[in-house]
């Protein structure tokens, strides 16, 4: 018999540097934290290549869950901007897959966790839009959000709205820790910002349509999974949700 695990469709990234790791070879991958918090919390991760709009209807099809990933920034034109000259490396390709990603797995209505970029990409499918490069557009009271502290390291609070869902999970504040030089600008219509840093940057956004099932995160919990409850409490619950 075969036990029958929540399946996670993890958004992939392609390493599209020359990396002598693969002697030179591009490889489709994701960071093994994902792969390692979603067995422990009893799910089936399925790396998601990037790849057509149709593949991506069709991958959502199997899904019970879909996790939204970091990596490369948001092509700004999808909400209308030029590039900002500090704007990082874009990726079209994968802007439109994981996009379809979204649509697929909104009209199928199954859970969807997003994190760092994954938030962003959300909030971009929404309406909204991004800081292209936070230091030089946020002002001068933004706090660091690119930490110098080891990644596992929660360094900054961020304060949760108290009827949220997220609430259910962290309390008033949690610590998280912040590798963005990205963020939400203009918030998408269907999204409800659910915690902020003291800044007032958006760390998490939540859908207002109760029927579908969104958490977004500005941070990484899967990075703290084995030194931080609450990013275990966020991984567990998400899985739940899943099955
Ligand atoms: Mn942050």
């Amino acid at each position: 018999m075969v036990i029958k695990l929540p399946l996670i469709g993890i958004s992939g990234n392609q390493l599209l540097q020359v990396s002598t790791a693969f002697e030179g070879t591009s490889v489709a991958y994701t960071p093994q934290f994902f792969i390692d918090g979603l067995h422990h919390v009893g799910a089936s991760p399925l790396i998601l290549p990037i790849g057509t709009k149709e593949m991506a209807q069709q991958y959502v099809q199997l899904l019970d869950g879909l996790l939204l990933t970091g990596g490369y920034d948001v092509d700004p034109n999808l909400y209308g901007e030029d590039p900002h000259p500090q704007l990082q490396a874009i990726y079209p390709q994968r802007d439109t897959f994981e996009l379809a990603l979204i649509e697929a797995a909104l009209e199928r209505k199954i859970p969807i966790l997003g994190i760092c970029r994954g938030m962003q990409l959300l909030n971009v499918h929404f309406g909204g839009t991004l800081y292209q490069d936070l230091p030089t557009q946020y002002g001068e009271h933004m706090m660091q959000h690119v930490q110098k502290a080891p990644f596992n390291f929660p360094v900054h609070a961020v304060s949760v709205e108290a009827d949220s869902y997220l609430h259910t999970l962290t309390g008033d504040r949690a610590m998280v820790n912040t590798f963005h030089h990205q963020g939400i600008k203009d918030l998408g219509k269907g999204l409800r910002v659910v915690a902020t840093s003291s800044d007032g940057m958006v760390e998490a956004v939540e859908a207002t349509d109760s029927e579908q099932d969104i958490l977004a995160l500005q941070w990484h919990p899967e990075i703290m999974l084995n030194n931080d409850s609450v990013s275990r409490a966020i991984f567990t619950d998400f899985v739940k949700k899943c099955q």
